[in-house]
This record gives C-alpha cells, structure tokens and sequence, in this order.
C-alpha cells in the first residue's frame, strides 16, 4: 500500500518515514504539499481542513499532520501558530519572552487521514518544559529548547529521546495501529 504523507516540512517527513520504515507493507511518500492553512487554535481542524485538500489532489491514501508548542504560562503560545513564530522569532524569541515564568509546555500533534469517503484523527503529545538556553544540535525547530518530562537532556539532544517520545512518533503509532488492523 502506498500512503502519502502531504507536508513541506522534510524533517516531519524523515520521523514519520523511519517509524513506518519498519513494516515493508506500507510505502510511505511525501507529497510537497504548500498550501493556504485555516487560522485556528484547533489542531485538528486545521489538520482536517489540510486532508481534504490533499486527498482532493491525489484521490490516494494520504494525511497531514498539524503540530506545535503550546507554553502554558503564556497562554498556550505559539500553539497553532507555531511554524510561523519560529520563522520570525526562533528559539532565541521565545527564550527571551519567556524569561522566568513559568516553563511547562506540551508539543502536540493531529494526524488527519483520508482514503475515499473514510477521514480519520490521531493524538500525540509529549509533556515538558522550556530549557533555559538552546541544547543540542538533532532535529528541527523548537527541539534546542524543549526536555520531556522527567528528563534532562533536550531532544535535539537526543535522537532517542525524541524517538522514544515524541508527540509526532505517538500519533504515528496510532496512525500504523489503525492502517495495520482496518479490514
Ligand atoms: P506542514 O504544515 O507543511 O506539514 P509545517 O512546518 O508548516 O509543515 P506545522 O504547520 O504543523 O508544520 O507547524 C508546526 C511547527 O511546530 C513546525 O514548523 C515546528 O516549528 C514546530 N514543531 C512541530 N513539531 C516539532 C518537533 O517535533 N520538534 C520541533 N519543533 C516542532
């Protein structure tokens, strides 16, 4: 089966590539797909919105994946927004917004999936905190400034700590669970 992947967001691509890389049954392929998103706070109708326009491209399996960094102490900022702030601001930004409020934050993720008629929506999120300054060098964008619950390094720290835990490698895994079990 052949499921593509509708984003222009490469590193989003290669963590979702590498999970579904496991099982030879499903191909996964990217779709650069750019387009206008909806604003809204909602993960999920963003990401449901960004389908329907996918599958009415390629009329083939395919999702989106709508993600972002909400920090509690500043209202759930940047949240829905957040591939926007970070080209603006980048994590020098927000470190320098932040300054010591409170750091908790969550990553979370919607995956949206369309296949004829059938739309379907998968959660991921991973709890933590802001580090005080930028850490590490893997991964991509908020990764240099955000420590899972409980631990010490960040993910871009820790390719296996991402791995392990991330709010994208969790709504990935529901996702596979639902594609490998449907009848
Ligand atoms: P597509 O919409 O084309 O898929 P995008 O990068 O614009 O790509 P989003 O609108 O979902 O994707 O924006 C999410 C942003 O949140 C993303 O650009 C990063 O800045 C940040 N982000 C999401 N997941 C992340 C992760 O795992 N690590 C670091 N930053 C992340």
């Amino acid at each position: 089966m052949e499921l593509y992947f509708a984003t222009s967001n490469k590193n989003k691509f290669s963590e979702a590539l590498e999970l579904f890389r496991k099982n030879g049954s499903v191909q996964i392929k990217q779709l650069k797909f750019k387009h206008n998103e909806i604003r809204s706070d909602s993960l999920e109708e963003i990401a449901l919105e960004a389908v329907e326009k996918a599958y009415r491209k390629i009329k083939k399996p395919v999702f989106v994946e709508d993600s972002g960094l909400f920090i509690e102490s500043l209202n759930n900022f940047p949240g829905t927004y957040s591939a926007w702030v970070y080209k603006k601001i980048g994590n020098r930004g927000i470190l320098n917004i932040l300054k010591s409020r409170n750091r908790t934050a969550v990553f979370r993720c919607c995956i949206a999936y369309a296949n004829g008629n059938k739309r379907k929506v998968f959660f991921g999120e991973c709890s933590g905190k802001i580090a005080l300054r930028e850490r590490g060098k893997k991964g991509f964008g908020y990764d240099p400034i955000f420590i899972p619950a409980g631990k010490k390094k960040t993910f871009a720290q820790s390719k296996e700590l991402k791995k392990a835990l991330s709010h994208r490698y969790k709504a990935i895994i529901a996702l596979k669970s639902y594609i490998f079990n449907k009848k």
